[in-house]
């Protein structure tokens, strides 16, 4: 009656018995594979990351970071708790809106966010080995095999915090990238050109977007649009931005 109503050719008992037992057959099969393999297929599925180029030297990989967010957050909140967070200040001393925080070693040059005098640094955290495999890897894969990260600074957003467009150019050797790994709030990323008012592209960074500059895009202008209100299980009304650098 049923497959009369969807408009199918009703089955002699011969015919439905081995119906049957092909469809109880194709379950059982479909159920063994799905659970020999449900963790690859729906993780390829969400957090396959991406690979996108944009700009030579530029590369986004979107969710990089979420199959190990909880570990690598957990070290970013370690570093944290034994160097708090404190407001930056511009290069003419003026605080700024983010606050910072590093670990690894100190910038030999003139060190653009941190506020305190010169001989007055403030100790810094060792850097965790997980935040620098991952930043390793994530350099490895945008094109930049030979990345050693020696520092890792961290900037946290509220509500309506921006930062200007700049350039990452304190940092000794230029030749390495910078990884650049954000958790929590969303938000938009500016990556301009190598002047001031080259036309910015506008980029969004979720949780577990992991995005490299290096090569000829290593002096690119980039800064970050007013972050939205918002909430994040992980980091609650926060975003977090963790850039690994080769300072030293
Ligand atoms: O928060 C970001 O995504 C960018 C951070 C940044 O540009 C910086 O710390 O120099």
């Amino acid at each position: 009656m049923r497959e009369k109503r969807r408009g199918l050719t009703p089955l002699n008992p011969a015919s439905r018995a081995i119906e049957k037992f092909l469809n109880i057959f194709a379950f059982s099969s479909l159920f063994r594979y799905d659970s020999a393999q449900a963790m690859n297929l729906f993780s390829q599925l969400v957090v396959e990351p991406t690979h996108e180029e944009i700009f030579t030297g530029s590369v986004l990989m979107r969710g990089m970071a979420l199959e190990q967010d909880t570990e690598l957050f957990a070290a970013a909140e370690h570093i944290m708790a034994q160097s708090p967070l404190h407001h930056a200040t511009t290069p003419s001393g003026l605080p700024m809106q983010v606050m910072v925080t590093d670990c690894g070693a100190h910038r030999t040059s003139m060190n653009r966010w941190n506020p305190s005098p010169p001989g007055q640094s403030r100790p810094r955290p060792p850097m965790p080995l997980s935040l620098l495999a991952f930043a390793v890897h994530c350099a490895s894969k945008a094109g930049f095999p030979h990345f050693r990260p020696d520092a890792c600074h961290i900037n946290r957003y509220q509500a309506g915090t921006k930062l200007g467009l700049h350039q990452d150019k304190h940092e000794c050797d230029l030749s390495q990238p910078i990884v650049s790994v954000s958790f929590g709030l969303e938000c938009v990323f500016l990556l301009g050109g190598l002047e001031r008012t080259d036309k910015a592209k506008h980029i969004l960074l979720e949780h577990g977007d992991v995005i490299v500059w290096g090569g000829p895009s290593r002096m690119r202008f980039h800064g970050v649009q007013p972050v939205k209100p918002g909430f994040h299980p992980m980091t609650g009304p926060y975003r977090y931005n963790l850039t690994f650098r080769k300072v030293s």
